[in-house]
Order: structure tokens, then sequence, then C-alpha cells
């Protein structure tokens, strides 16, 4: 078992920050000291394998990205980061804990899917990772398998109120799917889009020869999304489930949730960079096309869509950030290339598959709304790892620099800085020929990735392995009120 010493740097948590040395004996977290302590007369440094100076940066525990999407099965292809790819950019970003989704499509059974599941991860992961589920087709078989989930260490299910016929469950599955969870403690999530209408529209747009990717936006509206998130919370307070809302984007959606919370309800929101930072003015701007876009906008298609900055949604999601309305903030990374992939859509945007990468980025993204004075640095940490662990039922283990916890620990540099390119420049380590993100500067970076005490990356050099990573079991979300 090796030692490692953290010393010199600044530890943060979701509470607070103080000058402290982290000591770390084998995959575990053994003690935070006071700068210089020594232990039973031993002088730290003299004795341990490894030290690591973190003057001047901060320590943190390192992110859990509880919203990912590797080699998931969509619109005709598959997301195109492995565990492997994925992991290996999550570890880069300083996210060492993954919580990916197993998918039971329909007509399939959930322990099928699940089995898929592990086969792809097993081996293959980089960091450490867990499962929710996507169950795409409520029945008396998937009821019935639900009360296994937890014994398997899944402890949150997903369902939808989108695509139908792919996904979707309509309210009937939907109640009886929360009726259950309310009798096993699982947390229930959400995607809440009213899925029937939104094709409606879509085909209406299509119709009128308004095909390229900027509709997709236009065909989700707001409504959509407010009207779905207002039914998943009415049906969980009548089935007393709690609710976790995944991929809030809409003003309006955030305005219903923290109503609800208002009324005492375990109801939670999650949102992701892209709503915090990207808008619909921009991704029409960009293509160079100021009505309509051009086919450049593919980039930029994920479901919910990116929302108009001139209604205020991306300040409404900062705000919620603050106001504790939303809890955390994952990325639904799910990465597509354009060539095979977005390009699929051409002339139809109804056909592009939905997702935008930025596992690798989710740190450093919200890092910069500590520099611009959106949250502190406390939130930061709160949002990208205390809280993701609270929910999910990993803290303890996960979440926090604290004697007995696995050491997943990331030094970040606030002097440093990180600029997302991509071609000639390429920075980024994600399977994707593009990037959502490029351009994008940063005025901190990512120095030292520890996970379960293994220098996974140090110096801009990588020293992770496939196959480090761990199934996560993970235990009953700790975050209910
Ligand atoms: N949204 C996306 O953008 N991609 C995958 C599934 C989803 O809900
Ligand atoms: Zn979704
Ligand atoms: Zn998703
Ligand atoms: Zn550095």
């Amino acid at each position: 078992m090796s030692t490692l010493l953290i010393t010199g740097g600044t530890v943060v948590s979701s509470t607070g920050r103080s000058l402290a040395d982290v000591l770390v004996d084998g995959e575990k977290i053994v003690a935070v000291l006071a700068p210089g302590s020594t232990l039973l007369g031993h002088d730290l440094a003299g004795s341990v394998d490894t030290v690591i100076d973190a003057t001047g940066k901060y320590v943190v525990p390192g992110g859990i990205d509880a919203h990912t999407h590797f080699e998931l099965p969509f619109g005709g292809t598959e997301a195109s980061d492995t565990f492997e790819s994925g992991t290996t950019a999550a570890a880069w970003g300083g996210t060492t804990s993954v919580i990916d989704f197993a998918v039971q499509t329909t007509g399939q059974r959930i322990e099928t899917g699940l089995a898929t599941w592990h086969e792809k991860a097993a081996g293959n992961a980089v960091v450490d990772y867990g499962f929710h589920q996507i169950i795409g087709g409520v029945d008396e078989h998937s009821l019935k398998s639900m009360e296994t989930l937890l014994d398997e260490g899944i402890s949150s299910f997903k369902l939808f109120m989108a695509y139908p016929g792919v996904f979707m469950s309509d309210d009937a599955q939907i109640l009886k799917a929360m009726q259950k969870a309310a009798e096993l403690g699982l947390l229930t999530m959400m995607h809440a889009e009213n899925g029937p209408a939104i094709d409606v529209l879509a085909q209406q747009l299509y119709d009128q020869g308004k095909t390229t990717p900027y509709f997709h936006g236009v065909a989700r509206a707001w409504q959509m999304e407010e009207e779905a998130t207002h039914r998943a919370i009415m049906l969980a307070d009548l089935t007393e489930s709690p609710l976790y809302v995944v991929h809030v984007s809409a003003k309006q959606a955030v305005a219903q949730i923290a109503a609800a919370r208002d009324r005492g309800k375990n109801v939670f929101g999650e949102t992701c960079p892209q709503y915090l930072y990207l808008s619909l003015e921009e991704q029409l701007g960009a293509t160079g096309d100021p009505t309509w876009g051009d086919f450049e906008g593919a980039k930029w298609v994920c479901s919910t869509p990116l929302r108009s900055r001139a209604d205020g949604h991306q300040d409404a999601m900062w705000q919620g950030l603050r106001t504790n309305d939303l809890q955390m903030v994952s990325t639904d990374h799910c990465p597509f290339c354009m060539k095979d992939q977005k390009e699929l859509g051409r002339g139809d945007f109804r056909a592009i598959p939905n997702g935008i990468g930025t596992i690798e980025h989710r740190m450093d993204l919200m890092y910069q709304g500590v520099v611009t004075g959106e949250i502190t640095l406390e939130r930061w940490v709160e949002l990208t790892s205390t809280t993701p662990a609270r929910m999910f039922g990993l803290y303890g283990t996960k979440g926090v620099i604290a004697p007995g916890a696995d050491a997943d620990v990331v030094v970040y540099d606030p002097a440093g800085h990180t600029s997302i390119g991509i071609g000639e420049g390429r920075t980024h380590h994600m399977n994707m020929d593009h990037s959502a993100w490029e351009g994008y500067e940063i005025d901190g970076h990512v120095d030292v990735v520890v996970s379960r005490g293994t220098v996974l990356v140090s110096d801009g050099e990588f020293h992770g392995r496939a196959g480090h990573g761990n199934y996560l079991k993970r235990g009953l979300t700790q975050y209910l009120v």
C-alpha cells in the first residue's frame, strides 16, 4: 500500500475552506491535518511515498458526474464514447466517479439491459462508476424487477415523458412506477418534456420546410418542459415518491420545482453546463445564418434544448443553483460525432441524434462560475461532488475529503488556464470530431487527479488505466427532507 501527502493546499468542502494537509494510505484518506503537522513524531513529507505540493491551489473532492450516457443506442446510432474513452476524459477533467444509465428498452427485461451495461463497463472504466436504471417499458415484469435494483446497488431509475415509441412512459405507467418507487425507497428521475406534443410540433415545422437544427429547439418549446415538470411533480406528490428532474433548462420548470420545494416536497432539479452557458441565439449566430441557421447548429442539438438567453433562462439556472432550487450540475454527457452521426439529420432536424459531450469540462466550466461570481467556491464543490454523492447514496465514501473516505482528490490551480479546442489544437479527450465548447476559456485548471489513492493525472500527463475504475454499489439517497 502506498502513501501520499497532499500538502500546502486549501482544502475546500461544501461548508468551508481551510489550509490543510491530506494524508492518504492506500485507497483511503486517513487524516486531514494542520499544515506541516507531524504524526506521532514523524515528519510526514519525509515518511510518505509521494508528496504533492498544492501550495496556492485548491484541494477538492473528486468530481461526481451523475448523468452520463456511454455507448447509448439512440437515433439509429450509438453515443461515441465508450466506458474507456468517456472515463478517460472524465479523469482528465477532475471527475473521479460517474453514474451512467443502464438501459432497458421497450420489450426487453431490466435484468438483460443491466447485464449489458455491466459488460460494457467491466474492465474498461478508468474511474469508478455506478448505474441508474432507465426503465423503457413499465409493465408487470419491470415493476417486479424494480424490487431487485437496490440489491444490485441501484437506488435510482429514470423514466421518460418524451420519445414516444422509444423510451416514453405514459401517465399510467409513470404512476405505477412511482408507487413502486415509494414502496422501495427508490429515487425517480424524470426526463420531463411532453413528447407526443413535441412530435406534432416537429412534424408541422418539417412540413413547412423548417428542417435545420435550430427548429429542434423551437419544437421543444419551454411550455413542453414546464407542463411535463408540473405533471411529474403532481404524480410524485400523489404517490409520495421523491422526484429528481434531470437536465432542467426552462426557467418555468425551475419555478415548478421551486414551488414544490416551498410546499416541503422531496423534489430536486439538475441542470447542465450547456443550459448555463449556451443559448438558442448563439446556436443560431454561430452558424452564420441568422434566420434559420445551418447544419453547424447540429453540434448543440440536445434535449431538453438550448433556450433563449433574451428570455432569461440561463440567468434563472444560475439563480436556481444559488437558491438550491436546483441542487446539482451533471453533464448529460451524450456525445455524437458530426460525421456519420449528427449528419443523419441533415435535411431533417428530427433525425439528429440528441446530445452534447461535456464530461471533461464540467469541473472547469463550473469553476468559471466561481471566477465570475455566480457561485461560491464551496457551492462549486457542493454542486459537482458533495450533493451528487448524497443524492445518489455514495456520501462518506465519495463527495468529501475526510478520514475514511475514498482518496478521490483533485488539486485545482486557480492561477492556471484552460482553453478548450479541437482540430490542430485539440485539447479534449472525448471521442468526438468537434466540441460544443470550442473557444471556451477557463481561468483555472485541473492540476492533479487522484482516484482511490492512485494518481491519474499530474503535470499534464495521464497515468490512468482501463480497469482501475470499480463498480459502485450505491445505497438509498441521503438527501431527503
Ligand atoms: N437527451 C439528450 O440530449 N441525449 C440523450 C437523451 C436525452 O434525453
Ligand atoms: Zn433525458
Ligand atoms: Zn440523459
Ligand atoms: Zn498545473
